[in-house]
């Protein structure tokens, strides 16, 4: 079935920020997709093009594509890359390209009539991955909250995705009880997560009382996660919080203690995007304290084929976060997942801080086999991804990944 149209309008996303939206058609059916955004943004990252050039990206874009069968995704997201020219969509844009191929994605499965997982992970597609709830936050996402962008839960103990959603959920509101209780003011970030005026350490001691709670109450194991977002603390000589400078030595050695002190399971970005050596270190000392824990490349690696086999080859992270903005194509998305595959690196598929009702992204995570997804605990925006989740795993069965 050949695609008749392309269309971009532009949205709003949930920060209240202009973004687009595409739709191509394709005889009966068609299939639309809502590009996110980040605020922490690597420096490789796809291009972010001014969605008010709507108009200029939609004529080349159609122009290009009508004709093409939509159930060539390869040749659709090729032709996004022609047209661009670029190795980063600077001209027509990382966010016009990937709403565009999610949206032919969407399209070829509505025209199969099959779900989009399916569709995109075949045989693949088999399990549910846990969810990775943001709790507190801070960084970029909250200015004047916490230095580190993000603490997160894991609930590896429960049983379906609806049962992880429910305890993710009941965290988050724990955790607002004892800020209460405490009298802290607490306001919510970009992603929903609690946004207050204390420490990193804080943070995490009302996380661990928070987890406590409910682990005696449900019986369940809850593992905590944390987002550096080392980028944004990096000057080029220290990592800058608000009450502390570190410098390289220190700062793995301050996260090496969290790891081992607090049991965590996931670790996103603790240093920053181009000190692969030191994720390598990173990840060499947990394996020996003997801890199992999640070493994750956000922006060490943007989703990037290249980064992923350069890392690989020096043992930089075990993990690699998939998000298929900073790439533009689900194409390069895939290519990204089947490196990090082939070199036993685990993948985990993120939202942005800045997202929309779209929720391509949890069909990714099963297509993927992901064994995580990020996508926060609470607002319209976040739930969009859970909820879908909880609707496949109605079709699926409860079959949770193994973490
Ligand atoms: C991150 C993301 C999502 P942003 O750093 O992992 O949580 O944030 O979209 O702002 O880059
Ligand atoms: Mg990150």
């Amino acid at each position: 079935m050949i695609i008749d149209d392309v269309k971009y309008r532009i949205v709003f996303d949930s920060r209240g920020n202009e973004t687009v939206e595409c739709e191509v058609y394709a005889g009966e059916v068609f299939g639309r997709a809502v590009a996110p955004s980040g605020a922490s943004r690597g420096k490789i990252e796809a291009s972010v093009v001014d969605p008010y050039k709507v108009k200029e990206v939609e004529e080349k874009v159609s122009k290009a594509l009508i004709g093409m069968s939509v159930l060539d995704q390869e040749g659709i997201d090729r032709t996004l890359k022609e047209i661009d020219g670029t190795d980063n969509f600077s001209k027509i844009g990382g966010n016009f390209a990937i709403a565009c191929s999610i949206a032919a994605a969407r399209a070829a499965s509505e025209l199969l009539n099959i779900p989009l997982y399916t569709y995109l992970g075949g045989t693949f597609a088999k399990e549910i991955p846990y969810p990775l709830g943001n709790v507190v936050g801070g960084g970029k996402h909250a200015e004047g909250s916490t230095s580190i962008q993000e603490f997160l839960v894991i609930p590896v103990g429960a049983r379906s995705f609806f049962e992880a959603q429910k305890i993710n959920s009941e965290v988050h509101k724990t955790v607002k009880k004892i800020l209460k209780e405490e009298g802290i003011f607490a306001a919510k970030g970009d992603e929903g997560a609690w946004a207050a005026q204390i420490s990193d350490e804080k943070a995490i001691e009302i996380l661990r009382k928070a987890i406590e709670i409910l682990e005696k109450d449900k019986g369940v194991e809850i593992k905590i996660g944390l987002d550096f977002a080392a980028n944004e603390l990096w000057d080029g000589e220290k990592y800058v919080y608000k009450d502390r400078k570190l410098n390289r030595e220190e700062q793995i050695n301050f996260l090496l203690d969290l790891v081992e002190n607090y049991n965590v399971l996931y670790i996103e970005d603790p240093l920053h995007e181009d000190d692969f050596e030191g994720f390598a270190e990173v990840t060499r000392e947990i394996k020996r304290m003997g801890a199992k824990c999640f070493v994750c490349g956000d922006d060490l690696f943007a989703t990037r084929s290249e980064r992923i086999k350069k890392g690989a080859e020096i043992g930089a992270a075990n993990t690699v976060l998939i998000k298929p903005n900073q790439v533009g194509t689900l194409t390069d998305t895939f290519k990204a997942v089947k490196v990090a595959k082939e070199r036993n690196y685990e993948v985990v598929v993120s939202h942005r801080s800045g997202e929309s009702e779209d929720n391509a992204i949890a069909h990714l995570s099963i297509a993927f086999n992901a064994k995580l997804i990020k996508t926060g605990i609470v607002g319209g925006e976040r739930v969009a991804k859970l909820n879908e989740l909880i609707r496949i795993e109605e079709v699926m069965g409860c079959r949770m990944v193994r973490l």
